[in-house]
């Protein structure tokens, strides 16, 4: 059987690596429609190598006999247009945050939560790339050993911003001031992703956490994190400080994260093997390395995490999501 997919913000780094991703998975597309904002209307993308020409989106593009709609066009366009679809009957996937937290929509990973897609209710949500990244190794360690607490540190490429990002990198280096971020990022690091909230948090360190707890069902995980961003152009990396409910041996942590479904170690520092987002770039896997034991308390460990924040981290998880989808239709 084949599908009638349509992707909403076609032309942004997400919507472009969605098609990139839809080719290579060989996913069973019948028909491709392509939106977004007017000022792209008229671009034409490539799938299969066939031509298609990128429309304006409206409140009348989900009349076409539409099956399953992947979204990436920032939270104010989900926010109108993923109800609108899901009134004709398509299934949205949307990767912004607009929808995430709302009880009628599973926050999915598949290799961590694949169950939950059952009770979607028409929409469903990719969660946030370093969230993604975080969770695949942590729900094979939380059945085993039940985490307690976690501590996220995160050194988040510029991409994570989209275009805007990379040029802000780019241009930094030839010593030109930034656009998208309101200090320079070359040769420096910014502990600021996205906007702060009253409490001194920013919404991305508010969303790792809230994020986690929704994927992984446990809403009595203690969880703080500061997310940053770092002059790198693709890959987020994140420190993880845990601290488990039970002991542990690291031998057993070293198995459970072998047999990790998504999950490469990357972990022999006698030889300088680690992690490192320019060899995690262009990649679906997650790659976990520096494990050790946290001598400051009882039963802790800290891992380091590097993915893709594009692919796993954006479009591969949502299009594991319609995956899931076609295989329940
Ligand atoms: C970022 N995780 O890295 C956010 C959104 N992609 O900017």
């Amino acid at each position: 059987k084949k599908f009638n997919i349509a992707i909403v913000g076609a032309t942004g780094m997400v919507g472009r690596t969605f098609i990139k991703i839809l080719e290579e998975r060989n996913f069973p597309v019948k028909n491709l429609y392509l939106f977004a904002s007017s000022k792209s209307k008229g671009t034409k993308l490539k799938f299969k190598g066939k031509e298609y020409t990128v429309q304006k989106l409206t409140e009348n593009s989900f009349n076409e006999d539409i099956d399953i709609a992947l979204f990436s066009a920032g939270s104010e366009v989900s926010k109108k247009f993923a109800p609108i679809a899901k009134e004709k009957g398509v299934i949205v996937v949307d990767n912004s945050s607009a929808w995430r937290m709302h009880k009628e929509v599973p926050l999915i990973v598949p290799e961590v939560n694949p169950n939950d897609i059952s009770w979607h209710q028409g929409i469903i949500a990719n969660p946030n790339c370093s969230t993604i990244q975080c969770v695949v190794p942590l729900k094979p360690l939380h059945d085993a050993f039940k985490i307690k607490r976690i501590v996220y540190s995160t050194y988040q490429a510029v991409s994570g911003s989209g275009l805007g990002g990379i040029e802000d990198l780019e241009m930094g280096i030839k010593g030109k001031e930034p656009k998208k971020y309101p200090h320079p990022i070359a040769f420096n690091c910014l502990p600021h992703i996205d906007v702060f909230l009253e409490n001194g948090y920013t919404k991305e360190e508010m969303k790792m956490i809230e994020e986690t707890k929704k994927i992984l069902n446990d809403y009595n995980l203690k969880i703080t994190a500061t997310t940053v961003r770092i002059p790198v152009r693709y890959g987020h990396s994140v420190s993880i400080n845990l601290e488990f409910e039970n002991s542990f041996n690291l031998d057993k942590i070293y198995e459970i994260l072998k047999n990790a479904k998504g999950v490469i170690i990357q972990d022999d520092v006698s030889n300088n093997i680690y992690p490192m987002p320019i060899n995690a770039e262009g990649t679906d896997e997650v790659y976990v390395g520096r494990i050790r034991r946290d001598f400051s308390i009882e039963n802790g460990i800290n891992l380091w995490v590097v993915a893709d924040n594009i692919r796993k981290g954006a479009a591969t998880n949502t299009v594991q999501i319609a995956e899931l989808l076609i295989n329940q239709l």
